[in-house]
């Protein structure tokens, strides 16, 4: 009882003393290296997920050549399996990065990757068996609509698959689409254009998705608008969130007015939660932003979260929407190395990394109150020349293990063909 009452009155004086010490907070955390891989760039979702049948952790990764492997890891008996080899795909050039395996579940419990021959086409591949990795995966190409950056989400019996069409390179010009499957991906519905700003004038016509959010009929997408009179990717700007009604295939304001089946060129300003400056970045940057994420609470409560730089700045920031527009709040004004935020309850969790990269950090925050807590602060577990943190996702519906992340060597990322780089997970 006496112990029980020392513990007691540890915990709580552990509590207060880091509740009135900002910057410190319970940092648990543990890194483990899960495989090596190339440079992939994975957007904010399909890395890993957790399957609580069968309790476990499945991810998807890039390993030599860019052939897709998964592992998964049981949490019944805390290891990590092989690797089984999804796809041979053998390529050596520099735009391979783009070829990335996405990760989903599809109804029946087989699991799915996802992967855009980028700027020509989209695969699927699924997995022989509900819940296992193990065994030959089907794989066959399910578009030719110029895909880029697939993003899927599964809706029951419905996948819908998101992606940008390279429309136009050149111009540069990519729109946004999505295909629907009503039976587990055999046949693909025609494409519906839900993001299309046309041949603006000055350029900014390309559609760079990063946060793809799914609550009950709603899907919210976070994207930026890049391009420019430089050309392909070359600049970014704004921040813009809207959400795709699944009850009738419309776009949506996140206040709920519909935009009809595309959001055009003369509607993006009613979607704008953020505005950048193109021009105004870091020496070490080349668009404003990083990776805006857009999450509707249990409560209803919206929050966009984000990365965003100026040459002076850098800032990590949580916005929650008012009903008409955002109330944001800097989470951090030391880097902006933004990578993914998760709804919880009713707070958000984020993971980012230090500007130095060394660090890779997750805090929770609750928009009623304000109240934010650390939920790691763990040392990247650099080897082979790595030297930046490139993605870092949560695990869908995660268990024990939080987030699956990558490194790179960020002056030789593209040329890199052998899987050399830690991909680690994060428990907390
Ligand atoms: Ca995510
Ligand atoms: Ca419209």
């Amino acid at each position: 009882m006496v112990n029980l009452r020392r513990r007691v009155t540890a915990a709580l004086l552990t509590g207060a003393l880091l509740a009135a010490t900002p910057g410190v907070a319970q940092a648990a955390g543990s890194t483990e290296t899960v495989a090596s891989g190339v440079y992939n760039c994975p957007r904010t979702d399909g890395v890993a997920l957790y399957d609580a049948t069968a309790n476990k952790t499945f991810t998807a990764y890039g390993g030599t050549n860019h052939d897709i492997y998964v592992k998964a890891y049981d949490h019944a008996s805390n290891a990590w399996s092989a690797a089984v080899r999804v796809a041979t795909l053998n390529l050596t050039d520099d735009n391979a990065y783009h070829d990335y395996p996405v990760l989903t579940q599809l109804s029946d419990g087989r699991l799915a990757i996802f992967r855009a021959q980028h700027n020509k086409a989209a695969w699927l591949y699924v997995s022989p068996t509900p819940r296992s990795i193990t065994g030959t995966w089907s794989g066959r190409r399910i578009s030719t609509d110029l895909n880029t950056y697939p993003e899927p989400v599964v809706v029951g019996a419905t996948i819908y698959l998101f992606y940008s069409q390279s429309t136009d390179l050149h111009y540069p010009y990519r729109t946004y689409r999505v295909i629907r499957s009503l039976d587990s991906g055999n046949t693909w519905s025609a494409p519906q254009t839900v993001i299309d700003s046309g041949r603006i004038a000055d350029q900014f016509a390309e559609v760079y998705t990063f946060g793809v959010f799914r609550r009950d009929n709603r899907i919210y997408l976070s994207w930026s608008m890049h391009g420019g009179p430089q050309g392909h990717n070359k600049q970014g700007r704004n921040i813009y969130t809207a959400y795709f009604d699944t009850a009738d295939s419309s776009m949506r304001t996140v206040a709920g007015a519909s935009l009809g089946t595309t959001i055009d060129g003369s509607e993006l300003g009613r979607v704008t939660a953020v505005t950048t400056n193109p021009a105004d970045i870091p020496a070490d940057k080349f668009l404003p932003e990083e990776n805006p994420v857009t999450v509707r609470l249990e409560n209803g409560t919206i929050v966009l979260g984000y990365g965003v730089h100026t040459r002076t700045t850098r800032r990590i920031v949580l916005a929650t929407f008012n009903g008409s527009g955002w109330t944001s709040t800097t989470l951090d004004s030391t880097t902006s190395n933004f990578k993914d935020l998760v709804a919880s309850g009713s707070s958000v969790e984020i993971v980012y990394a230090s500007v130095d990269n060394k660090r890779l950090l997750s805090k929770r925050w609750t928009p009623a109150g304000g109240a934010v807590a650390t939920r790691f602060d763990v040392a990247v577990p650099y080897s082979g020349g790595a030297d930046t943190v490139f993605y870092a996702d949560f695990v869908e519906n995660r268990s024990s293990i939080s987030v699956i992340a990558s490194t790179i060597n960020q002056a030789t990322r593209n040329t890199v063909d052998d899987a050399r780089w830690p991909v680690f997970a994060v428990r907390a």
